[in-house]
């Protein structure tokens, strides 16, 4: 396995319409969670990913696996929850600016996600432990079950990577920057956007946040900027990288999933660090212009075509 991953997915009711939700009628039904996002964009670029979870032993719980799974996924070690149901998410869009969201997952099966979920040998056999601050914030059981992974994933040589994902809505500042600062310090690769790092170091100048991550024990650092791309850096070198200019997007959600999936991709292909932002950046960006937190992940040739090194033929 390239990459294992494990965190919440909901499954996400799209209006059809734009304009407050009391007056939307009609939803398109599909999955969102920023794990799965990662692992399915990985998969579409020729990874072998497994994303782990605890759904509900309910309809929902059994469509998310199945679609997770029909991307190519290994969901083997997702837990059903007997008790609990799987979480949901409302999207509410208006055309002038990113979507209002609704989170329906307190006391989800997820957020009973614990330790006893993890499988050690399934993470051990990972290149790369990918995980999210979402799951930090869902509730301390699986908080602890992050801790948890981490301790395995250093124990075995995996290297771990992090987007701290903050989530507004699911915790606040002062309790998310703590925890999130402490799990910075324990991972090898650390994708935060420019305004969650200035939320956890005070600070806005990208190169400042990556030393000072890179102080902290990070081997590798990737800052979100946007449409203005990322700056990454190393122990060696640290540069900026030009994003992509999109007109019109028109799904802004799970962008930074597909910059994290494009960067390890990037990395477990051996690419330069360069590279692997640019692949990132070209991801996240492709990212935008399909309605849906993952539909709109590219394969392979597609980013190469959309990078401008591959030649697309259409008919
Ligand atoms: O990163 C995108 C995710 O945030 C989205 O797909 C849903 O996991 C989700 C969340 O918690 O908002």
């Amino acid at each position: 396995m390239d990459v294992v991953t494990f965190g919440e997915t909901m499954v996400l009711f799209n209006p059809d319409s734009n304009g407050p939700l009391r007056y939307a009628h009609r939803f398109t039904k599909s999955i969102g969670g920023a794990e799965s996002n990662v692992a399915i964009a990985l998969t579409r670029l020729g990874h072998e990913v497994g994303w782990f979870s605890r759904v509900g032993n309910d309809e929902f719980g059994k469509y998310i696996k199945s679609v997770i799974r029909g991307e190519g996924v290994d969901v083997s070690r997702v837990v059903e929850d007997e008790e609990r149901n799987t979480g949901l998410i409302f999207k509410e869009r208006f055309m002038h600016t990113d979507p209002n969201i609704y989170y329906y997952r307190k006391n989800s099966a997820t957020s009973f996600l614990n330790v006893d979920d993890l499988d050690y040998d399934y993470i051990k056999q990972s290149k790369i432990l990918h995980i999210t601050g979402i799951t930090l914030a869902l509730s301390k059981l699986a908080r602890e079950a992050v801790y948890k992974a981490i301790e395995i994933a250093k124990k075995e040589k995996v290297l771990i990577s992090f987007d701290p994902n903050m989530r507004f809505k699911l915790w606040s500042k002062e309790e998310a920057k703590p925890i999130l600062l402490d799990i910075a310090k324990k991972v090898d690769i650390i994708l935060p956007g420019i305004s969650e790092a200035e939320m956890l170091l005070g600070i806005n100048n990208p190169k400042e946040i990556s030393n000072r991550f890179l102080d902290m024990g990070c081997n590798t650092v990737a800052i979100k900027l946007g449409k203005e791309g990322c700056y990454v850096s190393d122990k060696n070198s640290g540069e900026f990288c030009d994003g992509y200019v999109i007109d019109k997007f028109e799904d802004t959600v799970g962008a930074g999933d597909g910059f994290a999936a494009g960067f390890l991709s990037g990395i477990l292909k051996g690419l330069s660090l360069k590279e692997s932002a640019q692949m990132a950046n070209a991801v996240g960006a492709m990212a935008t212009l399909v309605r849906g937190d993952m539909e709109g992940f590219p394969t392979t040739s597609q980013v190469m075509e959309f990078m401008g090194k591959e030649k697309y033929v259409d008919r």
